[in-house]
């Protein structure tokens, strides 16, 4: 343990509940809403690191949820924490790393309020602790999946309107490959130059299925298709066999499987999502070992809350390459705002914050109003 300015002194976690704006429909789970597990770490000069465990659908979509990232937090990972040095994050995290095997997001939430406090004390933004800033606003995708075709031409044209996205991902693989492929060429027919029109199967497709369709999606104009099926094998077989980019999502989940995957040559483009890849370090490493590989890259959302997002955009605006922008537009599907200020989409871009740390601060009666948890 240690008596300095940066002992920690205190570790929270709440869950807050989050409508969103629609049903956003998704071949794994249609949400209504969102649950975010949020984490705080107090030091004893009285610094405050967030961190934020988010995911898609419960336990649809990955192996963990917020409710059970709360218990791993509170029961296995705070009690570590408490009386060490919160300026020792990489050491703190390889102590953690020894003590619970596999739960990448909890991992994430941890070392991100552990980076923010560092950042803060340090007085730079999050974004300098992690090889620096390249860029100061990141590409925004927004994903439409009303699960209707008009409905989503509609949002489309809204988005386009307001200037607030010209990148669409389509959410696909809950229909017949055909029906899929007419929705998306309807959508981007539409649109025509104006918007660029990608689709996530999220692994729904077999691999007949998924060869048909992406022959389909290529005479559709769809620029990309984002994990198609489930097996990396099966990615790398359907690999540049069609002239659309193939993107790999749910197969990367950190280092060792980015590392795996480029050895396999089994995509054109990687998705870094923090959470999946274990954390802000284990995204730039998945970065580091795609831009060796001359694999490009995009910068994915699990749909998190504005703390997960901004986290995710500090790492972002550090990447060399960025070929595919980001898709960091989670706190722009839930109906409530968490932030004293909300997040700067502007011009088809999110623009970072230049404060300390996150660069963010939180709503704390709003906050309060969001909780599951309160007595
Ligand atoms: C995914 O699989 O990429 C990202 C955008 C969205 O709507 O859902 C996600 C998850
Ligand atoms: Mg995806």
């Amino acid at each position: 343990t240690t008596s300095s300015a940066s002992r920690i002194e205190r570790v929270e976690t709440l869950l807050l509940d989050i409508p969103t704006i629609r049903p956003h429909r998704l071949s794994v789970a249609t949400m209504h809403g969102q649950l975010l597990m949020l984490v705080r770490v107090y030091t004893a000069d009285g610094i405050v690191g967030l961190g934020e465990g988010t995911t898609i659908g419960g336990l649809a979509y990955g192996p963990e949820s917020p409710e059970g990232m709360k218990l791993t937090v509170d029961r296995y990972i705070a009690p570590q924490l408490v009386g060490a040095d919160s300026d020792r994050v990489q050491a703190l995290m390889d102590h953690l790393g020894k003590l619970v095997k596999g739960n990448n997001f909890v991992k994430c939430a941890i070392e991100t309020a552990l980076l923010d406090a560092r950042a803060k004390r340090i007085g730079v933004p999050l974004s300098e602790l992690l090889g620096g800033r390249r860029r100061d606003t990141l590409p925004v995708a927004w994903t439409l999946a009303s699960g209707d075709t008009g409905r989503d031409i509609e949002e489309a044209e809204h988005m386009l309107e307001m200037r607030r996205h010209n990148i669409f991902k389509l959410k696909i693989g809950l229909r017949t490959v055909d029906a899929d492929v007419a929705h998306v060429a309807a959508i981007k027919r539409a649109l025509g130059s104006r918007g660029s029109v990608r689709v996530d199967v999220n692994m729904a497709w077999s691999e007949t299925e998924a060869i048909r369709g992406m022959a389909g999606l290529v005479d559709a104009g769809c620029e990309l298709v984002e994990q198609p099926v489930k097996s990396a094998f099966t990615l790398a077989r359907l690999v540049r066999r069609f002239p659309i980019a193939l993107m790999a999502d749910e197969s990367v989940h950190g280092p060792d499987s980015a590392f795996e995957l480029a050895r396999a040559a089994a995509a054109d483009a990687f998705t870094v999502k923090i959470e999946q890849s274990g954390g802000l370090f284990a995204g730039g490493q998945v970065a580091a070992i795609a831009d060796a590989a001359g694999i490009e890259l995009y910068g994915g959302t699990m749909l998190e809350g504005a703390i997960g997002t901004i986290a995710a955009a500090q790492l972002f605006s550090t990447f060399r390459q960025l070929q595919w922008g980001t898709e960091l537009f989670g706190p722009l599907l839930l109906t409530e705002e968490i932030l004293t200020e909300p997040l700067r989409y502007e011009n088809f871009q999110l623009h970072l914050p230049n404060g300390p740390g996150l660069g963010i601060a939180l709503d704390e009666e709003r906050v309060n109003s969001l909780r599951r948890d309160r007595d």
